[in-house]
């Protein structure tokens, strides 16, 4: 293998930091600094603990709840407030706590300051609606900073913005009766700060997670001097991207430039392939409720929760995994559990784990990787799910070998034999482990591992030429193609600019070092197709005509079996200037004009959901609850007028409705309807 070659990977990892956004590693800044010891961590204990423990779960005849009880069993506050004179968890052992995370190889943990509830574990001089008010009256949060302090696991807070309590927060649960007469969001923002000033002086918490960033009310201004407030309290306090309005929904991550927060944080989900750049952190539950539930039998066995952690470790994130205590203060049993048997795997393999990098590789068919790269050796951490016999292949390894092992058997060396780019490692019949046993292999230098390259075009389809290039994350390599459906070989076209396709082509393409094969191959199918033909109406109509509708849905009906209560006329699909209705839908229906036959993308966003239709077809499904998001969709169009419609509705809070459209290459522009004369571009 060449010097030269030893180069390639590392530069993948190492882009420049940006001020602002989840952070990014690798750039020996300020950021980094901060990050140092939560990227090294990677593994996180969550804890959901208030006074929703003491219904466990259930309210009258409902047994569904959890730490949103108080909404979902529409709980009204002075009936509440009856659970904090029960608040008494004799059980509750900090340190005990703090061991069973320890133990399972966490890191750190992060508990609720306060949840939406308002209520506060920790004793305010800002409220009385806190541990202090209770019979137990002991700081939870102190105890527990302490403990953390004393196992050696950093300690965080988790502090929700929303709060149903405090009189000054706006908006009030829309089934609510109490009174917003004299609420004032901007005095319960000097509330909110007053709180984290509070806590970081007296916890000095390493994290600040923040959560119920998504109602109205909070604002990017807001966000903004929130997160500012938290870095002069303590530069060297975490603070998660919940802080700011733009954090994605369930996926954590919005990419926005203008988001604050040094990390991305996706829920219940492990964004597929990482999130390339930037910290994040999954948050999971161990059943399907954050707070103490006691019906819900539904947990993850420990094998999932282990191979999550390793998946989420391959992906470059941490995993931030979640107990919800009883209301005596001791963890629930399965909880336990899970967190031994966590523990246990992470005695024997915690190193593949801890302080490591995402996965250099492809998608590997045995399981999963990670990394510690060094100057003069790395280590690739090889996490065997499905046990292959004899003989791990690990393909496309440019570095040289020194030697393999089992995290198990460290002492006895596995049999290293080179098959081209690729490696072979002799394995025990066993698994060590039935769950994910790790194979280390130590390379020399940094590690150097060719992936296969992609394939990129801007749409799948296409009815005028199509540009295709193929881009390589090993550069350096070279590319061969092929388009007749053939594997590249050593005698293929080497790939230099894009390719242009006119005809349906499968192109293949494979990386290759001089005649070798370096990386597997990648196939990616064009089609080309005929355009939807258009129509010449002598009188179409012009504008949108809207339709409206009215109901509390969670997706879209179907608005043509509804009555329509009202209807007006736009010339964009845009919602009219000031509407923030809520429970409401409607439909545009009109007619666009397209210039010439070529692929249209149309992007389509909303809050909440939205679909786009062109001539009966669905375009873009952007349906379900969601806060402002974006998705995207092509279909062929022949010149001459075609029909489209967009549906929308927004169940309560933020709303938002935005078309834009192009050929293929063009920059995308708001839709407009067919106007006469105009001839806009769709
Ligand atoms: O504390 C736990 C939950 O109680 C809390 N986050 C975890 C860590 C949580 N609150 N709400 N949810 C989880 C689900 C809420 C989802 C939605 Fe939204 C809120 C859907 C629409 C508004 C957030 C913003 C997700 C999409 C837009």
């Amino acid at each position: 293998m060449s010097r030269a070659a030893t180069l390639f990977l590392l530069l993948l990892a190492g882009c420049a930091s940006p001020s602002r956004g989840p952070s990014r590693p690798g750039s020996g800044s300020e950021s980094d600094r901060r990050m140092e010891w939560w990227r090294e961590a990677r593994f996180g204990l969550f804890l959901h603990w208030g006074l929703y423990a003491i219904p466990g779960g259930e309210w009258k005849d409902a047994t569904g709840h959890g730490e949103w009880i108080r909404d979902t069993a529409r709980i009204p506050l002075d009936v509440y407030e009856r659970l904090l004179p029960m608040f008494d968890p004799t059980g509750f052992d900090a340190d005990a706590w703090a061991r069973a995370a320890r133990a399972a190889g966490m890191r750190y943990v992060v508990i609720t300051s306060k949840h939406h509830d308002g209520f506060c574990l920790f004793d305010s001089g800002e409220t009385e609606w806190d541990v202090a008010s209770t019979p137990f009256g002991r700081d939870i949060l102190q105890e527990l900073s302490e403990a953390c302090r004393r196992h050696g696991l950093r300690f965080g807070t988790y502090h929700s913005i929303m709060d149903w309590h405090h009189p000054d927060y706006l908006p009030r649960r829309s089934w609510e009766e109490r009174s917003a007469d004299g609420a004032d969001f901007d005095r319960f923002e000097r509330y909110l700060h007053a709180q984290v000033r509070e806590i970081v002086r007296r916890y000095r918490p390493s994290v600040m997670w923040f959560d119920g960033e998504w109602e109205p009310t909070w604002t990017h201004e807001r966000g903004l001097r929130l997160f500012r407030l938290c870095r002069s309290l303590d530069p060297s306090m975490i603070v998660n991207n919940r802080v700011d309005v733009h954090r994605g929904g369930m996926a954590g991550f919005s990419g926005s430039p203008d988001a604050v927060g040094d990390f991305a944080t996706p829920e219940q989900e492990i964004p597929p392939t990482g999130l390339p750049g930037v910290d994040w952190e999954t948050c999971m539950t161990m059943n399907d409720h954050w707070g103490w539930n006691s019906r819900d039998s539904n947990w993850k066995p420990a094998a999932e929760l282990i191979r999550n952690l390793v998946d989420v470790a391959s992906k470059g994130g941490n995993f931030l995994l979640n107990v919800g205590p009883k209301a005596d203060g001791t963890f629930p049993e399965p909880c336990l559990e899970r967190l031994a048997a966590i523990g246990s795997w992470m005695a024997t393999n915690g190193e593949s784990i801890h302080g490591t990098q995402a996965s250099p590789f492809d998608a590997l068919p045995w399981g999963r990787s990670t990394m510690k790269p060094g100057e003069e050796t790395s280590r690739l951490y090889l996490h065997v799910f499905d046990w292959p016999g004899t003989s791990l292949l690990v393909p496309g390894v440019g570095s040289e070998p020194r030697r393999a092992f089992l995290l198990a058997e460290p002492d006895k060396p596995l049999a290293l034999e080179r098959r081209g780019s690729d490696l072979r490692i002799a394995l025990p019949a066993q698994a060590p482990d039935p769950v994910c046993s790790v194979v280390v292999l130590e390379v020399e230098g940094k590690p150097v591992v060719y992936r296969a390259p992609e394939i990129r075009a801007e749409s799948a389809t296409f009815v005028r030429p199509l540009e295709v290039s193929i881009l390589s994350p090993s550069p350096g390599l070279e590319i061969r193609y092929t388009t007749d459906g053939t594997d590249p070989d050593g005698t293929s076209p080497l790939y230099r600019e894009s390719i242009t396709l006119r005809e349906t082509a499968s192109v293949k393409a494979r990386t290759f070092h001089g005649p070798t094969p370096a990386s597997g191959v990648v196939s990616n199918t064009f089609r080309r197709v005929e355009p939807l033909p258009g129509e010449a109406i002598a009188d179409p109509q012009r504008d949108f005509q809207v339709q409206r509708f009215e109901g509390d849905w969670d997706r879209l009906p179907d608005f043509g079996a509804l009555p329509s209560k009202g209807s007006f006329r736009r010339r964009t699909v845009t919602l009219p200037d000031g509407f923030r209705d809520e429970r409401v839908g409607l439909r545009y229906e009109g007619w666009i004009e397209i210039p010439r036959d070529d692929v249209y993308l149309f992007s389509l966003a909303s809050d909440d959901g939205a679909r786009l239709l062109v001539r009966g077809e669905t375009v873009v499904d952007n349906d379900g609850l969601h806060a402002a998001a974006e998705k995207r969709g092509g279909i062929a169009l022949g010149a001459g007028l075609h029909p489209i419609a967009v549906d929308w509705f927004n169940k309560t809070g933020d709303v938002h409705l935005e078309v834009r459209a192009g050929a293929l290459g063009a920059e995308p522009r708001p839709l407009q309807s067919f106007a006469p004369g105009a001839r806009k571009r769709p």
